[in-house]
């Protein structure tokens, strides 16, 4: 451990940076969206699939998980209060088949990311409609985004509107151009070629 309880490498900033201020994003600016017409798609290898509409994924019960997020750039943010619904939660729902081995991710900019369904199970994963008590902005990730604490912040997809449970290994757009795949922030693991 770091000072002060970061992994490895990491640097303490107050309030996690907004993607499109920060960095140069795979699209310019915030996709747009309308909770009206905003669907999340969840399919694949499940024996239920399901299309959402915002107003029914907000009955789904939510919870509150207080996390530490960390961008493989150096910057960690301490005590992120989120808001939503555990993984684990729709993975009882959708109930993968026994072929679900990985999960991709498929946002609304293009962007990609994937992880071993084992790995989502854990209790601090999220997918997270509030950040501190407010409505998660667009350039937070908003309405919805995937939080993954213990993995550098590219595993935690914003702007989520289609999750796919998978047999094999999809690659995402970082973890192609030469990111960990695994992103496991207390062993450091942020290039490709360490493991
Ligand atoms: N859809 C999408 N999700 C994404 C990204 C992206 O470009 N598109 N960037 C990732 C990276 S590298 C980081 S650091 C965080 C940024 O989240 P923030 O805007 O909340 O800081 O989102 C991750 N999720
Ligand atoms: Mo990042």
């Amino acid at each position: 451990m770091d000072q002060m309880g970061l992994p490895p490498g990491q640097y303490e900033i107050k309030e996690i940076l907004k993607w499109n201020i920060d960095h140069p994003g795979i699209i310019q600016g915030n996709p747009k969206f309308d909770l009206e017409t905003w669907t999340l798609t969840i399919d694949g290898e499940v024996k239920n699939p399901i299309k959402y509409s915002w107003k029914v994924f907000l009955k789904i019960p939510a919870i509150e998980s207080v996390s530490d997020f960390h961008c493989v750039e150096g910057w960690s943010v301490k005590n992120c209060k989120w808001r939503g619904v555990r993984f684990s939660k729709i993975v009882n729902i959708v109930k993968p088949t026994e072929n679900a081995h990985y999960v991709t991710f498929k946002c609304a900019d293009g962007y990609t990311t994937s992880l071993k369904l084992e790995e989502l199970l854990k209790e601090n994963v999220l997918l997270a409609y509030r950040l501190n008590d407010k409505l998660l902005e667009t350039p937070l990730g908003g309405p919805l985004r995937l939080v993954v604490p213990d993995k550098y912040a590219y595993k935690s997809a914003m702007w989520v509107q289609q999750i796919i449970f998978t047999k094999s290994h999809e690659l995402g757009f970082w973890e192609k151009r030469g990111y960990s795949d695994v992103a496991d922030v207390w062993r450091e693991l942020r290039f490709q070629h360490q493991i």
